[in-house]
């Protein structure tokens, strides 16, 4: 059998936090400036002489990897090894379901799986959300409505954090901190405990944490953003709406953009109701700024 390597399970900046085999955690520097490793990253490091730090001195191949364009327009690696992304929603801050979109999108690039969490039900919410909600349903995506603050479908999300490693991503504020909170529980004290050590002894902020559920399976929170466009290409745009890239198979061309081709059957599936209007919007809107970007007109 082979010995699984230390996991990543939070990073603050240039230190990290890592899940040894046996289960201890530690504490460890980076080797070098070029080595970025981040959460849901395996690593090979040792134990540094003489201190409780341990060194990371290389990343093991990832299986896929959550990117995102930062502010100066370079692709930072949010979240590595990814087996789900959990999208969240909520009433407030006001949903922009192109974002959701657009980390479904990412999602599919990244061959993960992926549902739609709206949260706070507590909250009263527009009656457009219903239809959204079961848009993304009929298209395949397990989608819940639940309340971190009164616990509502508390059950449901865990079913879907249950398996592997998955990440909460979404607008912040919608509660994706909250939502891990309520579903440790008990263990909620641990989370931190884990914050808080910086090991430099003053306070860090932590980038990103993986949190092991009671109920099984591990979930990374992610700082939310104001917006989030993935880093791709606009052909890979195409393959990120799964209803979009199975009605295409019928266009008739085979690069079919799905804007004012003829014979497209994308379109012919928005005009008849088969594909959300709203999603269809979405990705045209999306393709048009990843053109942009990718041309340098941005
Ligand atoms: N009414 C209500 N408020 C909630 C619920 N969940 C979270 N909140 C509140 O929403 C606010 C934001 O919650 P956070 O958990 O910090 O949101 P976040 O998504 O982690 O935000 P970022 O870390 O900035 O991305 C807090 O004031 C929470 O108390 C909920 O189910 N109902
Ligand atoms: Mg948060
Ligand atoms: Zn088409």
């Amino acid at each position: 059998m082979i010995e699984p390597e230390p996991l990543v399970v939070a990073t603050y900046s240039r230190r990290m936090r890592l899940l040894l085999p046996d289960g201890r955690n530690v504490d460890a520097r980076i080797k070098g400036k070029r080595l970025k490793p981040v959460c849901g990253d395996r690593v090979e490091a040792g134990p540094i002489p003489g201190e409780s730090d341990w060194l990371i001195t290389a990343i093991c191949e990832r299986r896929n990897e959550l990117t995102r364009p930062n502010l100066r327009g370079k692709v930072e690696v949010l979240a590595a090894n990814i087996d789900k992304l959990l999208v969240m929603a909520a009433p407030a801050p006001e949903p922009e379901w192109a974002i959701v979109d657009r980390y479904l999108c990412a999602a599919e690039l990244i061959n993960a799986s992926a549902a739609v969490v709206f949260n706070k039900s507590d909250l009263a919410a527009e009656s457009s959300v219903d239809e959204i909600l079961n848009d993304y349903a009929r298209i395949g995506y397990p989608t819940v409505r639940c309340s971190a603050k009164s616990g509502r479908n508390m059950d449901a999300v865990a079913e879907l954090l249950r398996d592997g490693i998955s990440i909460i991503v979404g607008q912040s504020g919608v509660g994706k901190s909250s939502l891990i909170n309520r579903l440790l529980g008990d263990d909620r004290l641990r989370v931190a405990a884990i914050s808080d050590k910086s090991g430099e002894g003053r306070h860090t902020t932590v980038n990103s944490a993986m949190l092991q559920l009671p109920g099984g399976g591990a979930v990374i929170d992610s700082p939310g953003v104001r917006d989030y466009a993935p880093a791709l290409q606009p052909d890979e745009i195409v393959v990120g709406y799964r209803e979009i890239a199975a009605s295409s198979q019928a266009c008739r061309f085979a690069n079919c953009r799905h804007l004012r081709e003829p014979g497209c059957a994308v379109k012919a599936a928005v005009d008849n109701g088969t594909i959300s209007k709203r999603r269809y919007d979405s990705y045209r809107h999306l393709l048009a700024l990843t053109t942009k970007l990718t041309s340098g007109q941005y």
